[in-house]
């Protein structure tokens, strides 16, 4: 059985209830129960997590060299700064989506600038948080 990863930044374990305008009233659980679906319906394994600590990201990143086919990734602020993420997923040889669910471009000028889109397959932003299942669908069909 295929294994894919759903990665969740800092700050995510808020959705629902940090700034609804921007990001919607949809919790992260609603969002894991999405993703899920596809997922099964794909037989595949789903592992999705949430840390607010870089670290942690990154040692499931490592964790997903051993075992996946595919990460979809919402960094989060790491998006904007962290040279370490991009390094860990540089070192994953699968598949790798880039989500953000408000988009990042029609805002703040800091918020531009993805490392990890010097690395993602894909990116998604602006699709609220449709965009996981979108990348999860195309991550599916390209594993398949
Ligand atoms: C989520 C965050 O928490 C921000 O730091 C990013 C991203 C955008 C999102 O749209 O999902 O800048």
């Amino acid at each position: 059985m295929k294994t894919v990863y759903v990665l969740n930044g800092p700050n995510l374990n808020l959705l629902g209830k940090r700034q609804p305008e921007i990001y919607g009233r949809e919790t992260l659980a609603d969002v894991e129960a999405a993703c899920r679906k596809l997922t099964d319906a794909a037989g595949m394994e789903l592992r999705f997590h949430q840390s607010n600590a870089e670290f942690q990201l990154i040692d499931w990143i490592h964790e997903a060299r051993e075992t996946a086919c595919g990460i979809v990734i919402n960094p989060a602020a790491f998006t904007h700064t962290s040279v370490a993420i991009l390094d860990a997923l540089n070192a994953f040889d699968g598949l790798v989506f880039e989500v953000h669910i408000s988009n990042v471009h029609k805002r703040e000028s800091f918020r531009h600038h993805s490392y990890v889109s010097l690395r993602a397959d894909g990116v998604l932003a602006g699709c609220g948080v449709q965009g996981y299942e979108l990348a999860l669908q195309r991550l599916i069909r390209l594993a398949a």
